[in-house]
């Protein structure tokens, strides 16, 4: 070997050096984001076709996990979610220190940190996909933030019910009402109730109001956040007793009550309250005009009587 070798070998072995040093020097880090479907699993959820379908009023949760994946400690890893204030939750998910950061991130997938954490899913997000996108990066290194993205399908709730009539349950009796209202865990309602009354109708298009089952003595009430309800009947239908039981039930998805509600038929014709307020008022009105009538009779007797 001449000095010449000698020195072109040198300068090849600092170069080798130089630029292993250099390798070494390379901070990284990577994030990965899942999300938990309806059966527990953790799903990367990163295409539209992998999303979960998660129902408004849902508790969803997520799964972030942070890797060093240079071979230096990191230090101060701030991690964000473009949807969910991390900084704020209380208490902070285990492996975040105040300000949403991993104080201390060794090299290597076995130093990996995972973070999870849960939102509740509002009646705002239903109807479509969600999208949150999480980001780690280190606060005073000069390292590329990695992110990325977990999506689920919002969808809303349905809740069906049929009313039939106790002696013969094939037989779907129409024009009950009903209210429906969400309650908490301690049977409080959340909001306020809603009126339902029969639609019956041709085609589904046709029903305007909150049952949507064209269906007579079937009903569905579709956009429900998911949660406890209770339904009560407020009128029986034409001829049958009103069941004013409250019923309570979990709806969650495309929800049903597993029996038909019945109606016992009326032994007396119950004109006024089951037959229409319509009738009602016409029977107190055409009383008031009798009274009217007495009263003038009466009026006209005692000036008659007067007169005479
Ligand atoms: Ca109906």
């Amino acid at each position: 070997m001449n000095v010449a070798e000698a020195r072109a070998e040198r300068t090849k072995l600092s170069m080798r050096t130089s630029s292993r040093f250099e390798i070494a020097a390379v901070n990284s880090v990577a994030l990965k984001k899942y999300v938990q479907d309806s059966d527990g699993q953790w799903r990367d959820a990163q295409n539209v076709d992998d999303y979960p379908t998660r129902y408004a009023g849902d508790t969803v949760r997520y799964r972030l996990v942070v890797t060093n994946t240079g071979d230096q400690t990191l230090t101060n890893v701030r991690v964000t979610d473009d949807r969910v204030e991390l900084a704020a939750l209380q208490p902070l998910p285990d492996g975040l220190a105040a300000g949403a950061v991993i104080p201390e991130l060794l090299p290597g997938e076995d130093n990996a940190v995972t973070i999870e954490y849960s939102i509740v899913l509002g009646d705002e997000a239903a109807g479509g996909p969600l999208i949150n996108n999480a980001c780690a990066v280190p606060a005073d290194t000069d390292v590329d933030e990695s992110c990325d993205p977990a999506g689920i399908m919002v969808k809303t709730s349905t809740l069906s019910w049929e009313k039939v009539n106790a002696g013969d349950t094939a037989e779907h009796l129409a024009g009950s009402e009903w209210s429906l209202v969400r309650v908490d865990a301690q049977g409080s309602p959340i909001g306020s109730a809603i009126a339902v009354t029969d639609c019956v109708a041709s085609a589904a298009a046709e029903c305007r109001g909150t049952d949507v089952n064209p269906e007579a003595g079937e009903f569905t009430v579709s956009g429900l956040t998911a949660g406890d309800y209770v339904l009560t009947e407020t009128r029986a239908p034409a001829g049958y007793v009103i069941d004013d039981t409250p019923r309570q039930i979990t709806v969650r998805g495309d929800t049903a009550f597993e029996l038909p509600i019945e109606n016992v038929q009326s032994e007396v014709p119950q004109l006024p309250l089951t037959g229409g307020t319509g009738t009602f008022e016409i029977f107190v009105a055409a009383g008031a005009a009798g009274l009217g009538v007495a009263l003038l009779l009466w009026v006209q007797r005692r000036r008659s009587r007067v007169a005479g």
